[in-house]
């Protein structure tokens, strides 16, 4: 096929499938909105919605799994063409993605997997979990430049994708560097009253002198955590490193405060490629890979974060 050839078919292919969307009905059930990054997603896939003319009926879960699966069932009750979901926790899923099996509805993952028979998704739209904490580890790991350093964790939601694979992936990057310890690891939940609460007992517990650097799953128990350093009398950003994930832009405005020393971009437009997929399985029958992975980039104090917050709090967050 030529290039021209090809061009025209990939045309003729945008067209009737553009045109498509703007028929498509779409139940989107989401966590809810414990962080500034969960908030973003929400805002950004309806914006990605409006774009294609697709109805977008919206559930939010309040963080509980059970109401995620009411949702999908009314989604499922109304006909609807497509399901987006961003599952809370990684199990407890098979039987209600049976049922929109059943209805021959298509179901796309966003932003977390689940513990489940790969059939029973169209696609995942994630980042690689495992490598944001990789990167993380390893970043603390060049930090500290074989000095020791008494490490606490923030995890995120018990259960969780995210949850597991962070931690993995950070004890993956701080392999075989014995000078790195993690002392205290607990969930803050994804969010900033969690974050500062469980940091606070981690200072009372270990004494703040005795904490060299904080890892958090999410920039939002970060920003918790910083205000609990602060109140015990410590620099945050200097006294614990402090590392995270999102790149929300409260993070890139600590960084630039000094207050915090890298986070790993996650983008809250999942819904794009979702929609993409969904609007291209529904058309035409074809079929996208089982991962559609979006890209993690580090940020630390050698970027122009104050440019990045001002560019970043107008995009959705
Ligand atoms: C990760 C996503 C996480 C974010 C948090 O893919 O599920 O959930 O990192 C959010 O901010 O709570």
């Amino acid at each position: 096929m030529t290039f021209k050839t090809t061009l025209l078919a990939s045309a003729i292919a945008i067209g009737p499938v553009a045109a498509f969307a703007a028929d498509m009905t779409i139940g989107f059930s989401q966590i809810g909105s414990e962080s500034g990054w969960r908030a973003a997603e929400t805002t950004v896939t309806k914006q990605e919605a409006e774009k294609r003319g697709i109805d977008l009926k919206f559930a939010d879960a309040q963080q509980k799994q059970e109401n995620q699966i009411k949702a999908i069932r009314s989604f499922i009750a109304q006909g609807v063409d497509g399901i987006l979901v961003a599952p809370v926790v990684a199990t407890g899923w098979d039987e209600v993605l049976e049922e929109a099996a059943d209805a021959e509805i298509p179901v796309v993952l966003l932003d977390r997997t689940i513990d489940a028979d790969e059939s029973l998704y169209l696609t995942a739209v994630t980042s690689d979990l495992v490598h944001e904490g990789r990167v993380a580890g390893e970043w603390l790991v060049n930090e500290m430049n074989g000095a020791d350093c008494r490490i606490v964790e923030l995890q995120g939601t018990t259960g969780s994708s995210p949850a597991i694979d962070r931690k993995n992936g950070f004890e993956q990057g701080i392999a075989g560097h014995g000078n790195l310890e993690i002392v205290r690891s607990q969930t803050g939940d994804f969010t900033r009253a969690q974050g500062k609460v469980v940091m606070e007992s981690f200072l009372k517990a270990e004494g703040g002198e005795n904490i060299c650097a904080l890892y958090a799953h999410n920039d939002d128990m970060a920003v918790g955590a910083i205000q609990a350093i602060k109140e015990a009398g410590l620099k945050p950003g200097e006294d614990i490193k402090i590392v995270a994930i999102d790149a929300v832009p409260d993070a890139h405005k600590a960084i630039a405060a000094g207050e915090m020393n890298a986070t790993i971009e996650l983008t809250p437009n999942m819904a794009g490629p979702a929609l993409d997929a969904l609007e291209a399985y529904l058309a035409s029958g074809a079929m996208p890979a089982k991962w559609i992975q979006t890209e993690s980039k580090l940020f630390t104090s050698a970027d122009d974060n104050e440019a990045i917050f001002n560019m970043k709090k107008d995009l959705g967050y």
